[in-house]
């Protein structure tokens, strides 16, 4: 799946990035996805109501090498924004809260993004998200650098 790779995405034109992840949605799905010592597992997100602007996206952020890195931001062509949330109970109230800081990922360790807990944020999606579907979505590391993966959309209200 190397014609996936951040690489060529970061260099070609969005229109192409785009159509290439609609072709290979299908093949990449599933797929781990990694650069360097930094890699991704089980990246999903959930589908969306036709009135909803925004969706959580959940993964696990694996660092087999021996820095720390960080997840500092992340983009997608469906959403004007990807923001990294934690979500926290707060005096009995579950809080969200944007990490303008990004998200630290230990050396050796894996940090995951799951439903009431760290998730990635899409903001002001542009269309809704379809069951069936993927989403692509750039993840960038403070030092491994972007990393290109397929979030799969699950159905509405999958945990
Ligand atoms: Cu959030």
């Amino acid at each position: 799946m190397d014609a996936m790779n951040t690489s060529t995405a970061r260099v070609r034109p969005r229109t192409t990035f785009i159509t290439i992840a609609l072709a290979f949605g299908a093949l990449i799905t599933g797929q781990a996805h990694a650069a360097g010592p930094i890699g991704i597992e089980n990246a999903w997100t959930r589908a969306t109501a036709a009135a909803q602007t925004v969706g959580g996206g959940f993964m696990t952020i694996v660092n087999a090498g021996k820095a720390d890195d960080r997840l500092v931001s992340a983009s997608s062509p469906v959403a004007a924004e990807v923001q990294i949330h934690d979500m926290k109970m707060e005096e009995g109230v579950m809080r969200m809260r944007q990490l303008t800081a990004g998200l630290a990922v230990p050396a050796g360790g894996r940090v995951e993004l799951k439903p009431r807990s760290l998730h990635l944020m899409f903001m002001q999606l542009k269309a809704p998200l379809v069951a069936g579907q993927t989403v692509p979505v750039t993840l960038q590391f403070e030092k491994a650098g972007s990393v290109a993966v397929q979030f799969r959309v699950e159905a509405m209200g999958a945990n």
